[in-house]
């Protein structure tokens, strides 16, 4: 029986953090000479050196401890690294466990494989230096500091076995993200959910300055933990023989105390559980530990200046190589790797096997047990839409229906996310078939749809956190959306330009398993924002997310019910896509049916008969196009007044849901062909568009085509708190300004009664807003007409 208590076994502990070591050094300065078998030269070594050294070696010391207590306890356990930037941390040690030889067979276990292995980090055609999606067992990069908790969280949700060791870095600790990620543990179920085992590194340092936590007390820092719902535990000391059984004791009792939480809970059904006082680590070793002490009189050990490569040796600048040599054989390399190179059979053994390597553990490959969505027939929940518009409808209500059928259908791996807005968002339909999942106390007379136990996660006002807990939900195999205002979204623009990241890479890599996608729902959009106004008005991540690369990005702008419940029966079916929904939630005449609706969806945009006067194979005079709901409404209403002033004008009506389809194939492969955009939108003719979203985009779409007389009617930055068709007219997206223009381009002068009509419109209802606060019944009461 091993003895995982034993000084033996910690001496184990210990060479497997100095082998981690040797082998992280090498990777930042070594091209060659790996065992350092003959003498140094300029040749073996790098000419650009490139790392993290202060945050490595205090994860590689974290990392050994968490494999001795993944083989003590026999635990489902994997490594979320919140300094991604120590990219040798995951590497060295899954080389050092085997994982990494599986996975990259050309990097094997011996001399010959780890010059490969050293020369391949951070070096041109080589790997990167962050928790990569090329790091086997990593499913967070690390490189934008500040998600590592919500990562940990989405991805132990509904993963009741598994816990997430969290390194979380003091500087990362201080980013808004992290800070709210602490909140994490009031939505943990200890019943059904797995744990999060936070380790905050105080190392003491960022790139150039002290950390603000590391410079508290420890007294403080217990205070502010305890205040937060954890149970912090301390490590801390600058001498290894100290800090190894204090690292062991503290991480049997933080294992021992999630276990002892998890058996209680689960003696009682998920929705009876409290939320506990999980354990969190705070390990304070100095940045750099056991690296060199201090260059040239300054500190290094300890200091900010270890934070990147702490000494200038390279192949260019060998006067002080023997520092490199020492620091290397500091580690005592040759007790750790054996003749060939191969690491020594005592640390063969003492690495864990298969799957609980932390590199090998299936969550962080595309999950456990990975589903497809049981998914009801979306259209049994479409609307009979009767004439075109003469219904009205709330697509987010109606929506919502299908998303409660989902979670009905899928009690355990779907899930439903926002910043305390799912009923801002009218997603009330969800909460006849769950609750919020909340483990903070619930006070009966003021709350609603709040129990320990629910799909929805809602119920803090981060951003951050609700798409760091989708993504992470995502990566590991299940399903979900987040659904947040639209100007909102702009939060985390950046997150989701990590994940698009993080999906492009990874889908490089064979071994990588495909994601499922991620569904992010922007409801409470620009042009409906009569109680909040001009800050609650921003469109521009459809353009942020245009800029991407095409394969991994989708904008969907449906205009009504039917054409919403076809989007996101796609986007629920789809890999590896990050699905944008521009959708609406307030009342909307409802204009497709659901064929239309299929057909849009599929083919991404369609010319909508009923709305257009010329026939199929006709050219037009103009084409009227609108993308997103209430430039479809206008446009639609541009088209009644036009069709009635010049019924001889021949209008093409098109709608775009699948924005992106519209680009030029050199720029986006599912792009129309020029043949396909020439059909709809002629090479020629005036094109007027009206657009949710900056007119940029769309004359960046146009930009590649024949066809560049474009008219694009887009959100023109102009906000206020005012009436919703008022934002619609400050934009000069309304009916009267889109139809004057229309007849002023193609009629000219000839025109000037029904542009001065119009005009009258706007000047009208510009005196009834300002006298009535609401609008005037000429736009409240219109009705689409039959035009055939
Ligand atoms: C959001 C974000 N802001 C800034 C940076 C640049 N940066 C990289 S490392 C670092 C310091 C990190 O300190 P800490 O989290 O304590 O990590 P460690 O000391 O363990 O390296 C900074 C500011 C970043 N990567 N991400």
């Amino acid at each position: 029986m091993t003895n995982y208590d034993s000084k033996e076994y910690l001496e184990l502990v210990d060479a497997w953090w100095r082998a981690a070591n040797y082998l992280s050094v090498g990777q930042m300065y070594l091209r060659d000479n790996p065992l350092l078998k003959r003498e140094i030269s300029a040749d073996d070594v790098k000419i650009n050196p490139i790392g993290h050294w202060g945050t490595i070696s205090g994860q590689n010391f974290v990392y050994a401890h968490l494999n001795r207590v993944i083989n003590k306890y026999d635990l489902n356990m994997f490594y979320i690294e919140g300094p991604g930037h120590g990219g040798q941390v995951m590497v060295t040690n899954s080389y050092l466990d085997g994982s990494y030889t599986e996975r990259y067979p050309e990097f094997t276990q011996d001399e010959e494989g780890m010059q490969k292995f050293f020369k391949t980090f951070s070096f041109p055609g080589g790997i990167g230096s962050h928790a990569a999606p090329e790091t086997p067992g990593s499913i967070h990069e690390g490189g934008e500091l500040g998600y590592s908790l919500s990562h940990a969280t989405g991805a132990i949700l509904d993963n009741p076995d598994v816990i997430a060791a969290t390194v979380v870095g003091d500087g990362e600790a201080e980013t808004g993200p992290l800070a709210a990620g602490w909140f994490s543990n009031s939505f943990i179920n200890p019943v059904t959910d797995g744990a999060v085992l936070p380790i905050l590194y105080l190392n003491g340092a960022k790139i150039a300055n002290p950390t603000i936590l590391a410079r508290k007390s420890n007294e403080d820092l217990i205070k502010y933990f305890e205040g937060m719902g954890w149970d912090p535990m301390i490590v801390e000391g600058t001498d290894p023989a100290e800090v190894h059984p204090q690292m062991a004791e503290t991480l049997d009792k933080a294992i021992e105390k999630i276990k002892a939480i998890q058996e209680e809970a689960r003696q009682n059904p998920a929705e009876e559980a409290t939320m506990p006082a999980w354990p969190v680590i705070l390990y304070r070793t100095p940045k750099g530990w056991m690296g060199p002490k201090e260059w040239e009189g300054d500190n290094i050990e300890g200091s900010f200046r270890a934070h990147q490569v702490p000494i200038p040796v390279n192949a260019n600048n060998m006067e002080h190589v023997d520092k490199l040599v020492d620091w290397l054989q500091s580690y005592r390399p040759e007790e750790l790797f054996d003749e060939n190179g191969a690491p020594v059979e005592a640390l063969q053994n003492f690495a864990p096997k298969g799957e609980q390597r932390m590199a090998m553990n299936p969550i962080t490959n595309g999950g456990i047990d990975p589903k497809d969505l049981d998914l009801p027939n979306w259209q049994d929940y479409a609307l009979e839409i009767g004439t075109p518009g003469s219904k009205t409808a709330q697509d987010m209500i109606e929506f919502g229906g299908f998303a409660r059928d989902i979670v009905k259908q899928n009690p355990d791996n779907f899930r439903i996310f926002g910043p305390d807005e799912t009923k801002s968002n009218r997603l009330n339909k969800v909460f006849e078939a769950t609750d919020r999942q909340w483990l903070e106390p619930i006070k009966a007379e003021y709350d609603e749809f709040m129990s320990p136990s629910g799909r929805v996660i809602d119920s803090q006002l981060s951003e951050h956190q609700m798409q760091g807990f989708l993504e992470a939900y995502a990566l590991t195999g299940r399903h979900g959306f987040f659904a947040s205002y639209e100007s909102f979204f702009r939060t985390v623009d950046s997150m989701i330009t990590q994940h698009f990241k993080w999906i492009r890479k990874s889908a490089k890599h064979d071994w990588r398993k495909p994601y499922q996608s991620l569904n992010l729902i922007s409801s409470s959009t620009v042009f409906q924002q009569d109680h909040n106004g001009y800050t609650h008005q921003d469109p521009g991540l459809l353009t942020h997310i245009s800029e991407k690369h095409p394969e991994y990005m989708r904008a969907y702008l449906p205009a009504d019910t039917n054409s919403l419940l076809a989007v996101m029966d796609k986007a629920f079916r789809s890999e590896n896509l990050i699905n944008y929904i521009v959708t609406s939630k307030h009342p909307r005449p409802q204009f497709y049916s659901a064929e239309e609706a299929a057909e849009l969806v599929d083919k991404g945009y369609k010319v909508i008969d009923w709305a257009s006067t010329v026939e199929a194979g006709e050219e037009p005079d103009v084409v009227i196009a609108a993308a997103g709901t209430e430039p479809n409404f206008e446009a639609i209403a541009a088209v009644s007044y036009l069709v009635k002033a010049f019924p001889e004008l021949k209008i093409r009506f098109v709608n775009v849901v699948d924005l992106f389809v519209l680009r030029h194939p050199d720029i986006d492969p599912r792009g129309l062909t020029d043949e396909e955009f020439d059909a709809v939108f002629t090479k020629d003719k005036p094109v007027f568009f009206a657009f949710h979203s900056y007119e940029g985009l769309l004359r960046d779409i146009f930009f590649t085509r024949t066809n560049h007389n474009l008219y694009p009617h887009g959100y023109r930055e102009e906000g206020e708190i005012t009436t919703p068709f008022d934002m619609r007219v400050l934009s000069e997206l309304d009916r009267f300004h889109l139809a004057a223009h229309v007849a002023d381009v193609h009629y000219g002068d000839e025109a000037k009664d029904f542009v001065a009509e119009m005009n009258n419109w706007v000047a009208e209802h510009r005196t009834y807003v300002e006298e009535y606060g609401n609008d005037m019944p000429e736009v409240t009461e219109w009705k689409w007409e039959d035009i055939k």
